[in-house]
């Protein structure tokens, strides 16, 4: 059903309000968050379009009572969302480095790679992953739609087919022989429509010994520190391990070991094979769930209470700095700061400009709110008063990197799980 008004008549649709569940396909969907309609949080705006009327779209978590899968309601048409302008280039972390560097090196070692394997990544961007592999004679075969990071990654030595991951492209790659030891896919799963088609298609591609490396953040952490942030069309599921478990056996596939992240503000990695071997970090965390209730909908009615919560005491905090003469900034054009900043309705009236290290995102704006996006050295040029942290997973890598900026006067705001200044000292939860 296509929900949107704004589709064209005999143009494809640009967004479609699912009916069933994206992974069981069951009907019993209850929505327990509503964040209104909202633009797409990764199309920055550009100056010359600036008046322009941008493409927005209702935003509603649901969860499914029959497979436990958190979801959004609406799907917007990929092509809408990951543009030949996309942003985000994953090499402009480096602690996001640091940790795909080590996670590689582990995986190296642990399955003896070498020239003889194949190591696939889906949703590959600019080869900041594979690059590990390429140094230490790996084969390596990376997939991703986003030209501008595909392009990067081609120039670091990193093949890579500028295209998405479907069931059809895997069919492919297995008939070609290609075949992988090890398939990585981060912070994509949540990102794609066709979940089932994704892991069927992941399925196809994975030797019988093989092993499925998969990032996604957790919805358990999504909810406790409430990141509700993080929540945009991008992002179709936000998982469990509960709904996590069911989904792969429904592939012929099993969740076998999983490992706690603190990327992203709480992520697993998981460990997924073949062979069923369930260890005991799966165990455990299927029971935690089930003792949380994490498994059920009464887990989540609470959470629109505490996002409006957050946004009330935010909102508060920006106006009374405001109302003192203060001057406000912000720090990261990520994603999750367009829905931070769009939910709350905080525009121009209280902050002056997002800063930002990717240059891509220079010049641009902020989608919605319009806030304009400008080099970090803004910062030490400006020296406004405060900086609202949107880019808040990152905080103590921006304290770090910003010293001049703290030790000069400047104080940091944290917006989750509550609005609190921070002065680079880790945080406490
Ligand atoms: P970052 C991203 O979301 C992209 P975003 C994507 N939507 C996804 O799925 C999730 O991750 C999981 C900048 N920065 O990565 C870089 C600095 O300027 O938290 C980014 O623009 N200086 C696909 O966009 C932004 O902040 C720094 O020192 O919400 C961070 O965005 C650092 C460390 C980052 O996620
Ligand atoms: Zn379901």
């Amino acid at each position: 059903m296509t929900s949107v008004a704004l589709a064209a008549a005999n143009s494809p649709p640009r967004s479609e309000c699912i009916s069933s569940c994206r992974a069981c396909g069951g009907n019993d969907l209850e929505v327990f968050l509503d964040l209104g309609t909202t633009p797409l949080a990764d199309r920055l705006v550009k100056a010359s379009t600036a008046d322009q009327c941008e493409p927005s779209f209702p935003l509603q978590v649901a969860f499914c009572a029959d497979c436990s899968l958190v979801q959004i309601t609406e799907t917007v048409a990929p092509e809408l969302l990951f543009t030949e302008d996309y942003p985000y280039f994953s090499s402009f972390s480096p602690s996001l480095l640091a940790h795909s560097r080590e996670n590689a090196l582990g995986l190296l070692h642990r399955r003896r790679l070498g020239p003889e394997s194949l190591v696939i990544e889906l949703a590959s961007n600019d080869g900041y992953l594979l690059k590990n592999y390429v140094e230490r004679g790996v084969p390596v075969l990376g997939i991703d739609p986003a030209e501008g990071p595909a392009a990067a990654a081609r120039q670091i030595g990193v093949p890579t087919l500028e295209t998405f991951f479907t069931r059809a492209l895997a069919q492919r790659l297995a008939a070609e022989g290609r075949k992988a030891d090890v398939i990585h896919a981060n912070n994509v799963l949540a990102h794609v429509a066709d979940t089932n088609g994704f892991i069927a298609g992941l399925r196809t591609i994975l030797k019988y010994d093989g092993v499925a490396v998969i990032e996604v953040p957790y919805v358990k952490s999504l909810i406790e520190h409430v990141e509700f942030d993080t929540i945009y069309h991008e992002h179709l599921c936000y998982f469990s391990v509960t709904a996590l478990d069911r989904l792969f056996r429904r592939h012929g596939l099993f969740l076998n070991e999983i490992e706690h992240l603190a990327i992203h503000g709480g992520s697993l990695r998981l460990f997924v094979e073949c062979i069923q071997r369930q260890g005991a970090s799966v165990r455990e965390q299927l029971a935690l769930e089930k003792r949380l209730g994490i498994d059920g909908a009464e887990y989540y009615r609470t959470f629109s209470s505490a996002v409006a919560d957050l946004r009330h005491h935010l909102v508060t905090l920006l106006r009374r700095l405001k109302a003192e003469g203060k001057s406000i900034a912000a720090y990261g054009a990520a994603a999750k700061g367009a829905t931070m900043l769009n939910f709350c309705g905080i525009g121009s009236d209280l902050i002056e400009f997002v800063v930002d290290r990717n240059v891509h995102k220079h010049g641009r704006l902020m989608p919605g709110c319009k806030l304009p996006i400008l080099p970090v050295e803004a910062l030490m040029q400006h020296r406004p008063d405060c900086v609202l942290l949107l880019a808040w997973n990152f905080s103590d890598e921006i304290a770090a990197q910003q010293k001049p900026y703290l030790v000069g006067g400047g104080q940091f705001i944290v917006p989750v799980p509550r609005p609190r200044f921070y002065d680079g000292k880790p945080a406490s939860r």
